[in-house]
């Protein structure tokens, strides 16, 4: 017997595209008329605008294209401006910080780190007024903060990172490079050079967050398509009015974990969980180099470790 599995279908209805609540006089920023793409609506919503820009939006869609274009530019450089080149080494072109006795000058040459930062300074405006945007947009529609609050806690692992911990260790040398493979090895180095990062309680938890964020994703997404049959993907009216989508979707995790969640606090558990993943991350990140120097004497100081390591001696 064929059955329904909603995993690649989609419902799509073919209207006029929706045009949002009026804005308050002088907060009308938005442009074009909106338009429905039937291919867009196999992945999510068919209508693209009308899109709303204004003046945070602008900044920093602005600033991004500075520093992709410095970091591009510096890259192509590299290469002596050969454009084959630069696809073909892509992976490894790097603009990297200045060094450590720069210290925490403002502008080092620019061939020396001084590009990084003038880079580093257009992403983070870029990225700060992106947050201003999410903020002011949730603000507009009478939504609650949860959107500008998970995302400013990416953000505060993003400035530990490029920012907060380079200035409490005195040099901009600590900041992570531009560059595909050398932001890999930079993550590695920091590892290594901190005493192996796994015992760093803070990258545990992060990850506990990070792992239980997929997994609670991947439960949640499964459960709501399994009794989207039965309506089970009008969420938020099954909060209230419990129909057999909600009460099926309860039972089996009852009858498989013994526990459930609830229509409405599994969006809870989902945002908790993404937004400790960087929280927790940027603790670690900061306490590294600063309050903690190396993370396996850390672990042995505090009995976690034995002073022989593990029993993996291989
Ligand atoms: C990075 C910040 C927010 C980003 C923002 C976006 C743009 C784009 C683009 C200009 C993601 C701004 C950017 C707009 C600009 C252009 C083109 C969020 C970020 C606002 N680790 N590890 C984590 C695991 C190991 C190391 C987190 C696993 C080794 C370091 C996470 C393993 C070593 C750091 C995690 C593992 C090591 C981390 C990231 C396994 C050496 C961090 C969470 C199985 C390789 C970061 C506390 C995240 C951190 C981090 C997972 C291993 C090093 C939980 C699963 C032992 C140095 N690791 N890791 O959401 O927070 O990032 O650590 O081995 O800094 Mg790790």
């Amino acid at each position: 017997m064929r059955e329904y599995q909603n995993i690649f279908t989609a419902v799509q209805v073919e209207v006029a595209p929706e045009q949002g609540i009026p804005l308050p006089p002088g907060d009308e920023k938005r442009i074009g008329q909106g338009k429905i793409y039937h291919w867009l609506g196999r992945i999510g919503n068919a209508q693209i605008g009308p899109i709303y820009i204004g003046f945070h939006g602008m900044v920093s869609i602005a600033c991004f294209l500075i520093a992709f274009n410095i970091i591009g530019l510096n890259f192509w450089a590299q290469v002596g401006w050969d454009p084959v080149q630069f696809i073909r080494q892509l992976f490894w072109l790097s603009l990297d910080p200045p060094a450590e006795e720069y210290g925490l000058k403002i502008l080092p040459p620019l061939k020396e780190g001084g590009w990084f930062l003038i880079a580093g300074f257009f992403l983070t405006v870029s990225v700060i007024t992106w947050w201003i945007r999410s903020y002011r947009r949730a603000r507009a529609l009478g939504l609650g903060l949860h959107v500008p609050i998970a995302f400013a806690s990416a953000i505060w692992l993003f400035l530990v990172l490029g920012f907060i911990r380079p200035v409490l260790m005195g040099s901009w040398s600590y900041a992570v490079p531009y560059g595909v493979f050398s932001h890999l090895d930079w993550t590695n180095a920091f590892s290594l050079n901190y005493g192996n990062l796994f015992y760093n309680p803070f990258h545990a938890l992060s990850i506990v967050f990070l792992y239980g964020s997929a997994l609670l994703f991947a439960m949640h997404g499964a459960t709501i398509l399994a009794v989207s049959r039965y309506g089970g993907d009008r969420e938020i009216e099954q909060i209230t009015d419990r129909g057999t989508a909600s009460e099926r979707a309860a039972l089996f995790w009852r009858w498989t974990m013994g526990f459930n969640a609830t229509m409405e606090s599994i969006h809870r558990w989902a945002w908790w969980f993404a937004m400790l993943t960087t929280l927790t991350g940027g603790i670690g990140i900061l306490l590294t180099g600063t309050v903690v120097d190396d993370w396996s004497e850390w672990a042995i100081k505090h009995g976690v470790l034995a002073e022989s390591g593990s029993n993996w001696n291989q």
